[in-house]
């Protein structure tokens, strides 16, 4: 299966994670319904962030895809790319979620259920 496909199974995962995420987002960070094709991938496996650190350019997406049965997210606090905190939904296998970052930072993340998961996007 390419990539591509993959993604557009994805797509109704992600569309929930939209709805779940809810409120006013600032400017500089989007929740994506789809994965773009150019996204950053970090892969979640074995109860970790397997690139627990990427760094992009702004205006550019990270897709997270959980890759093992145990269910994952992506949780940005308070005051790291909203004022609320942004709470992504939790991840079955295969399941994907996607943000784009448009301003230059560091946005630090962990699992909500495992926040010995961390992770974070350097953005450039
Ligand atoms: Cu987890």
């Amino acid at each position: 299966m390419t990539f591509l496909t993959k993604t557009r199974t994805l797509l109704a995962a992600a569309a929930i994670a939209l709805t779940a995420a809810g409120g006013a987002l600032a400017a500089g960070f989007e929740l994506l319904d789809e994965a773009p094709e150019d996204a950053v991938i970090v892969n979640i496996d074995k109860m970790k962030y397997e690139t627990p650190e990427v760094t992009i350019k702004a205006g550019e997406a990270v897709t997270w895809i959980n890759n093992e049965v145990m269910p994952h997210n992506v949780h940005f606090l308070a005051g790291v790319v909203t004022e609320d905190a942004v709470r992504g939904e939790m991840l079955k296998k295969g399941e994907s979620w996607s943000a784009r970052f448009n301003e230059p930072g560091t946005y630090d993340y962990h699992c909500t259920p495992h926040p010995f998961m961390r992770g974070k996007v350097v953005v450039e």
